[in-house]
């Protein structure tokens, strides 16, 4: 008879460094989920929405399923570099290049192989972030964790800096004591630092403010009145778990596959800007960064540009004036109002004459009524 020792000690060895087991109901949070989608903070994340009612029940996901085991892995790995002053800030989960889904996935698979030698019969299911599952909940169901009011789930001894994944299966396994207690006290710095003001209250995220959502998820302009909060950050974003304490004293992992690919960790917003297509496939093929596609990363890129008060930034926003993409045109035009001078003032009026679109056409124009 497999057990969640023999579960937990098949995870172990596939590489996982948190594992716990929670059964198979509706997750507490259901209803609270279905009031973030109501009230309209999942922005434009209609993969959500389209699949809500198979929140309530993980047997929407696998049939005849009994239990989960929900699995972390720890990604923290070197400390942050500061940028250069046209570079800019990616977010820690992407350093190394590797696409998370694709590790988990290959170890869930692993998992999956061993408890099915284990005991022949059994099925399973692995799920990583795509699946309608509210991950965190189960993790917290299952031990590994509370929420944070940062929505972050953590761990007294790992932070939050670890990715979730859960495998789903038909054996009923003795579940893991729900982690009742919650360790933010009175402590509110996740949420006074955010620089883009997303959290509604403690616990409740508007991803339609969050940098994270804004530069790897969103499609067209980004906001004009969150670009500057943009800062430095030109994927993802990672500052309301830098200020949590709790992260403060988490291990490293001694894995070296999350430790940063030197081209990545800092990125250098100025190259950036000035990628062809192709130069950004072979650049970014199979890792995080390309979820954006070129368009979205080099418009963050602009606004950060824009952000650094580096007029060595303007020569290379001028000509960006000219990409094939509209919304890195309209970006572009946004930083050299920001940025200012005669140069910048000279390139937009320029563009200003052959631009044909009307979006790009009111960026110039707002930026040109700020010179
Ligand atoms: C959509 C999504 C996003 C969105 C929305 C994030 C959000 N906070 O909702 C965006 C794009 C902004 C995002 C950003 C990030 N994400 Co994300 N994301 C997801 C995804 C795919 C779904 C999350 C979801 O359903 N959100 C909806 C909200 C309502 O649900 P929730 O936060 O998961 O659960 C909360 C509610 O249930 C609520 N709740 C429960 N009961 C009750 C009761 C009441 C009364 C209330 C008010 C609330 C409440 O509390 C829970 C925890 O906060 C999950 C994977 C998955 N399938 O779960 C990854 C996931 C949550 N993301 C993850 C990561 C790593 C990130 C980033 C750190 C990436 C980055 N550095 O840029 C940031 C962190 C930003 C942040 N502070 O959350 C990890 C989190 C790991 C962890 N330790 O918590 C996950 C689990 C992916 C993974 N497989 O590892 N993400
Ligand atoms: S990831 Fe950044 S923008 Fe998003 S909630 Fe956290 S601090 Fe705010
Ligand atoms: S910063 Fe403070 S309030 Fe925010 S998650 Fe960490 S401990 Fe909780």
């Amino acid at each position: 008879m497999l057990t969640s020792a023999d579960i937990k000690a098949a995870a172990r060895q596939a590489g996982f460094d948190l594992v716990g087991i929670a059964p198979a109901v509706t997750p507490t949070g259901f209803h609270a989920f279905l009031q973030w989608l109501r009230d309209g903070y999942a922005g434009g994340m209609e993969y959500l929405s389209r699949r809500e009612e198979a929140y309530a029940h993980p047997g929407a996901i696998m049939d005849g399923v009994r239990s989960l085991v929900l699995l972390g892995i720890n990604y923290r790995s070197a400390e942050p570099t500061a940028p250069a002053e046209t570079g800019g800030r990616v977010s820690r989960y992407a350093w190394s290049g590797t696409d998370y889904h694709d590790l988990l996935r290959g170890r869930l698979k692993q998992l999956a192989v061993d408890v099915e030698q284990a005991a022949p019969g059994t099925r399973t299911r692995g799920v990583v972030d795509t699946a309608p599952l509210l991950e965190r909940d189960f993790a917290r169901l299952a031990g590994l964790g509370w929420f944070g009011k940062n929505t972050m789930l953590l761990n007294k001894q790992r932070g939050s800096w670890f990715f979730l994944a859960a495998l789903l299966t038909d054996v009923d396994l003795e579940p893991d004591p729900t982690h009742f207690a919650a360790h933010c006290g009175t402590c509110t710095r996740c949420l006074d630092a955010c620089p883009t003001d997303a959290f509604v209250e403690p616990y409740v995220l508007d991803a339609r403010r969050c940098i994270s959502y804004l530069t790897i998820e969103h499609k067209g302009p980004i906001p004009r009145e969150l670009r500057e909060g943009v800062g430095q950050w030109l994927f993802g974003c990672d500052v309301c778990q830098e200020v949590c304490p709790w992260n403060r004293k988490a291990p490293p992992t001694s894995d070296p596959l999350f430790y940063p690919r030197p081209d990545l960790e800092p990125l250098d917003a100025a190259g950036l800007l000035q990628l062809s297509p192709e130069a950004f496939r072979a650049r970014f093929r199979h890792t995080p960064l390309s979820r954006p596609k070129r368009a979205g990363l080099l418009r963050n890129a602009a606004i950060v540009l824009g952000n650094s008060g580096s007029q060595s930034a303007v020569p290379i926003l001028a000509t960006a004036l000219a990409d094939d993409e509209p919304q890195v045109r309209g970006a572009s035009a946004w930083a050299l109002g920001r940025l200012g001078g005669a140069e910048a003032r000279e390139a937009l009026i320029a563009r200003r004459v052959v631009e044909s679109d009307p979006e790009v056409g009111d960026e110039i124009a707002l930026s040109l009524e700020k010179l």
